[in-house]
């Protein structure tokens, strides 16, 4: 019998820092499970997490270093990069290069990397993806609590009275901390959930009370709320007098902001604004969640303060159930401000402007040349990129030709750097089009290290599937770069324990102030001298682990202790303001983010089939009104442009959104489809204080498309559309579907049979006027091939029509059937995937719901078991529980007896 193997590792998704159960038999990764002693999730795992299994194939992965395209060994490899970055070094000196990384590596690999830019190569020219995502975050708690501190924990969510969401899309982005805050909700049903979001999002699903606000306007709204609290003395002044400085300047700040005024600055109404305020002054519980819709402005360290004041104020922090609470995005994004992966911070939260924490650093490394200030950050990097003062970028997981702001110009800067060094897992990311050096990464699965999740929990990630081909650990790859350049002992490291130990150890270092407390918050001394093995078996363990808490600790501010040097919290008066670009008459605000089932540029998400089900290609979401006036109709073709860059996409028409606003996701990439990076339109606008851009609002202008030819095609064997053609690309288990569409012409059948020489048989129908053309193409009785086109999108039963690929049809079955692409039988349709991990179609679900043969998700979940594994899917199947549902519940009651 085969033994299977239970290895418990960490979910290299979002920030919710999930535990997973890896089961491993003879070397392969055969199932994963939630892990149920996981502190954060508690068994649950969202369907990204369901489907890991799906997406460590060696399929796509980069398997063997190469320098200008030709396979190298890594020695050479290591010697190119350690001689190319020492000469430029020495002609340019250290601040012509730069290294930008990402909150996806893990602790170890970001402190060699840190260590390596700012204590050896001599510069802070490091900058991360954590730039794009926390660092308006990491701004405002240093502003206000002297340190970068996330005060509370996950369970503070369901201890809460009142729950804010406020720019997060939990339901979506943080599922599992939304199912937890769903269940408390659900056995406490009068808990207070508000949203605070432009749009009506999945997370709204279980809120007592949504304020779609004008975007942008976030701080109007929180200083609505300090001066509602102050106006109606519900304030914590014990608290205040004895922790806080600079109520007075506050207090002073907000006195115009009145509700009235809020309403308007916020385009929301009095009444239901009020319901909020007054919730806020009456719920000793209440916790205010903020993310991105937050962070990636403009104002967004303002923004944050704003939350934060209010909370002070209130004395609402450091409580169970009270706090403000910044959730992070990444797996990592909290491991990389810990060894201080950005630009401006030092390391183990110390800081590039203080001497003495300079001081520190410098002896603790022996770092000859450490960095005496702070580095560009990310839009100024590549900005330096482009003019040709960093001659060297190396870039590590992280994709920045798609998720950086204006990223054409990203494409121009890159493609006139001397030397771009790229460390990736995946063989064809769009970045890796520019590079000139290619470093193959190991990946989740095969990498050993620690991530620190949004509730400072530090968890190991195990690695249990062998390297493919030449892959090397990211820390690995920069130390030994690093030995190459010359600096041998001071990057000796044999395994990961060994960094994490140095990286443990730096956080404890002369970390006491004058009156015998910690200096600084981060301290995990308690773990500095862990052996390989107990390193090994690290169970989860929140930080600070030190003398004074050897078990962790849940909450910080309990004790009123903060880390500015009057030890007392700071109020911050901001001037609200709004977005830098205000969309003019012919414009609307371009607002981009997440969706369920995909994860950033999609290198990982992108491989695994059921997560392509949910929604396979890019959208743009807009308002009923703002489509019926400019003509776009549901489904079809929209142009999307600025500053003569265009972006097409399918129109979503939902009334979820603002008439003022479009909603377009930031994961497609030019490996995806043909003109849909979200971020060639986003301008490259960032907040003046943390440098984090402003990915929620850019200008753009809307037009329909009408195209003279669209089709899908099914293809089992490889395909490259024609320049000339716009295109969609999903891959499906059996083939890959493309959305083909043609502004000027239709394509003919002798074309297709051209880029097809393989198939040796085909069924078509086309019109004289060849506008239409259906066909099908076998390789013997084998289908190859599906083709559905005409002036308009076929309709078609896309689960259906490509189960048929690869199958066998002799001559005398029903060829011409799968030209009109739906099957004989009706009652196989299923339509779309609305949940992914149990593959169940919305129209099943609405038959369901309609034959009355379910009324609730939870007797949906009975009957055809969607909803019932990850959760994911329950916001929607809510909305079609209530659009659906029939009156006559004989069905159900029958089904409820028989069970
Ligand atoms: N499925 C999935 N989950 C993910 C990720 C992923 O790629 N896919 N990525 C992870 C990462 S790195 C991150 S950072 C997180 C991000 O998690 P979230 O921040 O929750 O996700 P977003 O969709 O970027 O943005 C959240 C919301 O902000 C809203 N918003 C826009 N403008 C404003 C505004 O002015 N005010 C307010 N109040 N709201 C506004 C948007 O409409 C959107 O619904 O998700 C993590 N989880
Ligand atoms: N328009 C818009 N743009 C955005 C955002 C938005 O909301 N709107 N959000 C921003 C935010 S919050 C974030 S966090 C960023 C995310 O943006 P990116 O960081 O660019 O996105 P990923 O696709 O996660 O890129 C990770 C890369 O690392 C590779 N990789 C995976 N594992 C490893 C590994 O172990 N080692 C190495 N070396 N490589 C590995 C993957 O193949 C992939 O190419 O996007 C930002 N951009
Ligand atoms: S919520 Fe989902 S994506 Fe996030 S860590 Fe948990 S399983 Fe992974
Ligand atoms: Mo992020």
């Amino acid at each position: 019998m085969m033994t299977t193997e239970t290895i418990k590792t960490t979910c290299p998704y979002c920030g919710v820092g999930c535990g997973v159960d890896a089961k491993i038999q003879q070397g392969n990764l055969i199932a994963v499970s939630g892990s149920t002693e996981h502190p954060a999730n508690q068994g649950r795992l969202c369907v990204k997490g369901s489907a890991l299994d799906e997406t460590v194939s060696h399929h796509g992965r980069m398997l063997s270093p190469k320098i200008e395209g030709q396979n190298v060994d890594w020695d050479t490899a290591y010697s190119h990069v350690a001689n190319k970055l020492s000469d430029i070094i020495e002609e340019h000196g250290p601040d012509a290069v730069a290294m930008y990384v990402s909150g996806q590596i893990l602790t170890e690999d970001y402190y060699v990397a840190n260590k390596l830019m700012k204590g050896f190569i001599g510069t802070a020219n490091i900058d991360t993806n954590s730039r794009l995502c926390m660092s308006s975050a990491v701004a405002a708690h240093k502003r206000a609590f002297g340190s970068d501190t996330v005060a509370g924990c996950y369970e503070d969510l369901e201890l809460a009275d009142l729950v804010i969401l406020t720019g997060s899309n939990l339901a979506w982005a943080h599922p599992i901390v939304y199912q937890r805050l769903a269940k408390a909700k659900a056995e406490r049903p009068e808990m207070k959930i508000v949203v605070i979001d432009p749009r009506k999002t999945a997370s709204c699903d279980i809120a007592d009370l949504h304020l779609p606000l004008k975007p942008g306007s976030d701080g109007f709204l929180f200083n609505g709320l300090a001066h509602h609290l102050i106006a109606n003395q519900q304030l914590d002044h014990g608290f205040i007098d004895q922790h806080c400085e600079g109520f007075d300047a506050l207090s002073e700040s907000v006195q115009q902001q009145t509700l009235a005024q809020t309403a308007m600055d916020c385009d929301l109404a009095e009444a239901a604004l009020n319901t909020l305020y007054q919730w806020f002054a009456e719920y000793e519980r209440s916790v205010t969640l903020f993310s991105q819709g937050i962070n990636q402005s403009s104002s967004g360290v303002d923004k944050g303060n704003a939350i934060i004041n209010c909370h002070l104020i209130s004395g609402k922090i450091g409580k169970p159930g009270a706090t403000p609470f910044s959730i992070t995005g990444q797996p990592n994004a909290m491991g990389g401000r810990e060894v201080g992966g950005l630009a401006n911070q030092l390391a183990a939260h110390m800081e590039l402007k203080n001497p003495d924490s300079l001081d520190k650093v410098k002896r603790f490394w022996n770092a000859p040349d450490l960095a005496q200030r702070a580095g560009l950050k990310a839009v100024d990097m590549f900005d330096a990129v482009a003019s040709g003062q960093i001659k060297a970028i190396w870039i590590i997981a992280t994709n920045p030709v798609v998720s950086m702001p204006d990223a054409d110009k990203i494409k121009q800067a890159l493609a006139h750097c001397d030397l771009v060094i790229v460390s990736d897992s995946s063989d064809s990311t769009d970045t890796l089009q520019f590079a000139n050096v290619c470093l193959p990464a190991t990946t989740w699965g095969e990498k050993e290290g620690t991530v620190t999740n949004s509730e400072r929990r530090i968890s190991r990630q195990r690695g249990f599937l062998s390297a493919p081909g030449e892959a090397r650990h990211d820390w690995q790859i920069i130390s030994d770069v690093a030995q190459h350049m010359g600096f041998k002992d001071a990057f000796n490291f044999t395994c990961s324990a060994d960094v994490f130990r140095e990286h443990a150890a730096l956080s404890g270092f002369e970390n006491i102030d004058a009156s015998g407390n910690n200096e600084r918050d981060f301290d995990i001394s308690g773990l500095a001298n862990i052996s390989d093995l107990e390193y090994q078996n690290l169970d989860p363990i929140q930080w600070p682990v030190n003398k004074s808490y050897p078990q962790g600790r849940k909450r910080f501010f309990d004790d009123g202790h903060f880390y500015t040097a009057s030890n007392k919290a700071n109020l911050i008066a901001i001037t609200p303001r709004l977005p830098t670009y205000a969309a003019d008459c012919d414009q609307l605000i371009l607002n981009t983010g997440r969706i369920r089932d995909q994860w950033h540029t999609m290198t990982r998400t992108g491989k695994a089939h059921r997560l392509l089900e949910h929604i396979a290609t890019p959208q743009v979401e807009i308002h009923p009104d703002t489509a019926a006036k400019l003509a776009i109709k549901n489904n079809t073709l929209v142009s999307l442009k600025d500053r003569g860059i265009e972006y097409i996409a399918r129109a979503n028409i939902s009334d979820s959104q603002r008439t003022d606003s479009l909603f377009v996701p930031m994961h497609w990439s030019d490996a995806f489809a043909s003109h849909a990076r979200a971020n060639s339109l986003v301008r490259p606008i960032q907040d003046a204080l943390s440098g984090q851009p402003e990915f929620k609002h850019s200008p753009v202008t809307i037009t329909s498309l009408t195209p003279h030819w669209q089709g899908v095609l099914l293809s089992a064997p490889d395909f490259v559309p024609d320049t000339t053609m716009e295109w969609f690309k999903t891959p499906l288990a059996n083939c890959t579907l493309w959305e083909l569409i043609d502004l000027k012409r239709s394509p003919s059948f002798t074309w297709l049979t051209a880029e097809f020489p393989q198939v040796d048989q085909w069924v078509h129908l086309a019109d004289s006027e060849q506008r239409y053309l259906n066909a099908a193409g076998f390789k013997g009785n084998q289908l190859q091939l599906v083709l559905l086109s005409g002036p308009a999108l076929p309709e078609y039963d896309k689960s259906w029509l490509a189960s048929q690929i690869g199958t066998e049809f002799s001559p005398d079955q029903d060829r011409l059937r799968l030209l009109s692409g739906f099957p004989a039988d009706p009652s196989l349709q299923t339509g779309k995937t609305i949940c992914s991990c149990y593959q169940v179609g919305e129209q099943t679900i609405i038959k369901a719901l309609q034959n009355g043969e379910a009324n609730s998700v939870e007797n949906l979940g009975a009957r055809l078991k969607c909803g019932s594994n990850c959760g994911s899917c329950i916001p929607e199947l809510r909305t079609l529980v209530n659009k659906h549902s029939c009156d006559d519940l004989t069905a159900v009651n029958e089904t409820d007896n028989a069970a």
